[in-house]
Order: C-alpha cells, then structure tokens, then sequence
C-alpha cells in the first residue's frame, strides 16, 4: 500500500516500511510524516507483524524533514506553527518507533541525515549499504536536534563523539559508521537487499515474546540503576518463562531439534 511519500508492506511477518519521495531523497513532508505515524501504529497492533523494517527508495534513506515545505511553511505562517512538527509529528514518531514490541531493523540504504539519521539510530538494527552514510545536518541549517538523537547518539557513540557528529554535520561513511558502532553490519550494496530480507525473516521467526521482552529491558535501564533494570529482567523473565514459545524451545532443545517460534 502507498500512502503520500510512503509505503507500506507486509510478508512473511515482516512489516515493511518504505521512503518513497526519491527525487527529494526521502525528505518527510508533512503528509509522510502523517503516513509514518499512522504506518508504525498500523505495524505495532498487527500481532502478524514480527518485524518492521524501515528503509528508502533510490540513493537515500531519508534526509530529514523537507526543508523546500520547511521555508514555504515560514514564508507564509508563524513559525509556531512550523515548529508544531516537533511536537506533533518528530516526537510522537520517535516514541512510536521506540515503543514497538517487537525488532525493528534499519536498512539504511543510502544517505540518512537529520532526522533521518535520528529515526535510524532508533532501530535496533543498522544494516547499511556499503554506499550509505549518516549526517547529522542540523547544524549545517543552524538548528539543534530532535527526534531522540541527543537520547540515542549518545548511547550508540559516546557524548563526545555524539556532540563532534552534530556540530560538524559532517558525511559518515559505512565503513566509518561500522568502526563508530553506528551501523551494525555493513553490507555490498547489490547484496543489501537479499541480506536485509534474510535477516528480517530471521528476526520474525525468533521468539518475538523474548525479543520484546529484551527490548524494552534494553531501553529501560539506559537510564536507571542496576537494582531497576533487576527488577526489568525479572519481570520480563518471569512473562517470557510463561510463554508457549519458552517450553517449546526447552523441549526442542532437550530433543535435538529445532525450535519453532509462533510468538505466543
Ligand atoms: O520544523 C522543522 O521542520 C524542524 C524539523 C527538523 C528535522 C530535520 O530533519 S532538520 C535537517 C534537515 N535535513 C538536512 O538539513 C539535510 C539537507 N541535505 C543535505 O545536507 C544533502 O542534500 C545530503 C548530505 C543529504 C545529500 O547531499 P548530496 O550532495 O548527495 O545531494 P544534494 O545535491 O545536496 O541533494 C539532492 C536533491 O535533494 C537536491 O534537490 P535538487 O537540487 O536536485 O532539486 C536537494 O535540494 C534535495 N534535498 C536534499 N535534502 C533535502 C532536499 N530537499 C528537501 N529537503 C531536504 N532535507
């Protein structure tokens, strides 16, 4: 399904969405901003779904917001009202993208900057393109940062490699990315799409109770002390112990063979 500048698909128990406005490299206008919010919440309820891929069409993944939208927003309205989408559309994606219960994985095919970049490095996952790259470009157009960057760049790179990557905005390379630990893997690029596939199937066939479990353990204790993340795990233990997926596995395991998933 092709809503505006995005697509929507899903196969196999992989939900796939697509930037799909390639002659502005994916740049978000405020219609595949909408379609995004409502794409995750479509592929974060559908329990068929167990694992969302995001990722561009042509030689971009996403740019960021539109910045030709941007200026036409400013020419002609208040800027309170261009600096609604923060609110209104970057944070309630970010949230969304963070809160999903199940993998999400990045497929950054090309060029990610801005808020682009940002919505990759919520992914779990980063698979890049060997011709991919980040920039954090919000300096270059003397803005700050949003849509959880200044959450995530920290904890992927450091604060101080985070902060030299925003105030330079400067183009990072795959192979840089993967030394930073920005990407998770990188891959040739007439190899991309078949790997990304694999692994999106491989992550739908897992056990998507624990996955969701790990992650929102993962999540939680970026920020809190050791003796709340213990209370995380134990909970997240004590679900996924109950689950069918769990006694499956153990008896598979027991029997020598392989495990099937179904997530319940
Ligand atoms: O209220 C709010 O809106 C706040 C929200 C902010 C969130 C943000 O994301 S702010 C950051 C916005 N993004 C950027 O600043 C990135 C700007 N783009 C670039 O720095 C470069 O284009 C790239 C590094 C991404 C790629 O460079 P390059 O040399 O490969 O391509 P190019 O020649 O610069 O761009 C190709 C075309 O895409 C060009 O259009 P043209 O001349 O062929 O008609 C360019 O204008 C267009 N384009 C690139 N980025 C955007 C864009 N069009 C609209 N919006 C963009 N963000």
């Amino acid at each position: 399904m092709t809503t505006s500048g995005l697509r929507l698909g899903v196969s196999d128990g992989v939900g796939t969405l697509t930037f799909d406005r390639p002659a502005a490299l994916n740049a978000l206008d405020l219609e595949t901003k909408t379609a995004l919010l409502a794409g995750l919440a479509e592929l974060g309820a559908e329990p068929g779904v167990r694992c969302v891929v995001l990722t561009g069409t042509g030689r971009a993944f996403c740019v960021g917001q539109d910045l030709r939208e941007h200026v036409a927003g400013l020419a002609t309205g208040s800027p309170e009202d261009v600096w609604r989408t923060v609110p209104e559309h970057y944070n309630p994606i970010a949230l969304a993208l963070h809160g999903l219960d199940k993998p999400v994985v990045a497929a950054v095919n090309g060029v990610a900057a801005g808020a682009g970049a940002s919505l990759a490095f919520l992914a779990d996952v980063r698979v890049l393109a060997a011709s991919a790259s980040f920039s954090l470009a919000f300096a270059g157009i003397g803005l700050s940062c949003d849509t959880g960057a200044s959450w995530t760049l920290p904890r992927l790179v450091g604060p101080t490699r985070a902060l030299e990557l925003m105030y330079t905005g400067r183009r990072v390379d795959a192979e840089e990315a993967l030394a930073l630990g920005l990407a998770t893997e990188v891959v040739p690029d007439d190899a991309f799409a078949a790997h990304v596939a694999a692994l999106a199937a491989r992550l739908a066939s897992g056990p998507t109770l624990a996955f969701a479990a790990m992650r929102r353990a993962v999540a939680e204790a970026a920020g809190r002390p050791l003796a709340a993340a213990l209370e995380v795990e134990a909970e997240g233990m004590r679900r996924t112990g109950a689950s069918q997926d769990h006694r499956a596995a153990v008896d598979a395991f027991l029997a020598k063979q392989t495990p099937t998933f179904t997530g319940s």
